[in-house]
């Protein structure tokens, strides 16, 4: 049951006095959330309250979209910056632009492929970040996705050309990634989550990044770009400073501030799409910069889509355990305490309003829920109609691979976790809608 929670001073009282009674309770017990399973079945989910996404942290309610704007949708930012995912400590602009090719007969002479290197650099420190496109051959500048890949440009497409990453990388001897770098063997290894001929045949490109040439995905605070603005002697992120997810988010800007210049994109009309814990980073680059004109969530979960109050699968406690590294310091103090929290993944979703938003799940994937996932985009919906777009055109959870479309896109499709052909589909889709 969801009830939402009206911030009235009486409330604030009892929600001080619940507050004490919750950390005396901590004091004195074993914290149950020490020891809580994995909830993974409907009908044991705990009851929980959601804090509406049009009243304000002060108790007054959002009656206008300009009071969205200027009041509510501020410090709603605000707040997942600080208690979540941190924020960017400083300004890093790219140094170099480094063009390595850009060939105009590639995929059976129908498209253009396009690679470049970023630069970063600052004192004795250097970044390099390579940037591989797909374009239609055209005369107009062309709309794109913009996504990171989680294991090195090569690994989308089996072409001998594409450049290989020299940054570190997850180790999957499977394919040939070993010893945290890649080899030739795993050139296409993940090409079944990017269509690229399809995405290229229905008008747009695709534009994407190794996600670990911005930060390395472990728990080492001294790689990546956020060393680029420690303090002297500073060698971790202050409490309120930027995780991983956040300087992904960082890095997806910056890929943006180069194809504002690209002479082949249309950057007013560039989708951000990612799976996974890189639909989190997704979720948060939409949200903090309104270039990105549409963004996609494909099974984000736990920090991304999904409702964190509401416990179903993956926890704040249990992703903050295994991945230390992704949120900013602040975001410890919710473990096993989600009532704690004064907002909730429906707020960062409404962030995005009044652009399309698609938020996709797998029936396989209860990790990620689902049903908090869909609720979510539900609840962010208010905002997309106070600014008079449709939001999410349903509410009840739709059937299983029966998408539907509002300015706020769903599906839950069958099958596991995974970036798939027919959740690609569902974004040309989608796209075509907007963009066309
Ligand atoms: C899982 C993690 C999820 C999700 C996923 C992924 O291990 O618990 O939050 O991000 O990884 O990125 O594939």
């Amino acid at each position: 049951m969801i009830i939402f929670a009206n911030q009235t001073n009486k409330s604030k009282r009892m929600k001080s006095a619940f507050i004490l009674t919750l950390i005396l309770f901590a004091l004195s017990f074993n914290s149950y959330s020490q020891t809580r399973e994995v909830i993974d079945d409907e009908a044991n989910v705990p009851e929980y309250q959601l804090p509406d996404v049009l009243t304000r942290f002060n108790g007054r309610k959002v009656k206008t979209a300009k009071d969205w704007i200027k009041k509510q949708r501020p410090e709603i930012l605000q707040k997942f910056t600080e208690e979540e995912y941190g924020k960017v400590p400083g300004a890093i602009a790219i140094s170099d632009v480094k063009i390595w090719e850009t060939t105009h007969d590639v995929l059976n002479g129908k498209a253009v492929r396009r690679q470049l290197s970023l630069f970063f650099k600052k004192a004795d420190k250097s970044l390099e970040v390579n940037v591989l496109m797909y374009l239609p051959k055209s005369s107009k500048k062309i709309p794109v996705f913009l996504g990171y890949n989680f294991s090195g440009n090569h690994t989308i497409l089996n072409d001998p050309n594409i450049r290989l990453t020299e940054s570190w990388v997850n180790d999957n001897p499977s394919v040939g990634i070993i010893n945290n770098h890649v080899t030739e063997q795993s050139r296409g290894c993940d090409s079944n989550s990017w269509p690229v001929e399809e995405i290229v045949k229905a008008g747009y490109g695709l534009v994407t990044v190794y996600y670990g040439d911005i930060d390395p995905d472990r728990n080492d605070l001294s790689d990546g770009i956020q060393p680029f603005l420690y303090k002297e002697n500073q060698t971790s992120p202050r409490f309120d400073e930027w995780g991983s997810i956040a300087a992904w988010a960082w890095g997806l800007s910056r890929v943006m501030d180069y194809l504002e210049k690209d002479e082949l994109v249309d950057a007013s009309k560039v989708a951000i799409i990612g799976h996974s814990r890189l639909g989190k980073a997704a979720l948060w680059a939409g949200a903090n910069d309104e270039r990105f004109a549409m963004v996609i969530s494909n099974e984000s979960g736990c920090g991304g889509a999904a409702l964190s109050k509401r416990i179903f699968g993956e926890t704040i406690q249990i992703i903050n355990t295994s991945f230390p590294h992704w949120f900013c310091g602040n975001f410890k103090k919710y473990n096993g305490n989600e009532e704690e929290l004064s907002f909730d993944q429906h707020m960062l979703l409404a962030l995005i309003a009044p652009r399309p938003l698609y938020v996709a799940s797998a029936e396989d994937d209860k990790w990620a829920d689902p049903r908090g996932e869909f609720l979510s985009a539900k609840y962010a919906s208010a905002v997309y109609k106070l600014m008079g777009k449709e939001g999410l055109p349903v509410d009840e959870m739709p059937e299983v691979n029966k998408p539907v479309m509002g300015t706020i896109g769903y599906h839950i499709r069958s099958g596991k976790h995974n970036l798939t052909l027919f959740d690609w589909q569902q974004y040309i889709k989608f796209a075509d809608k907007f963009f066309k």
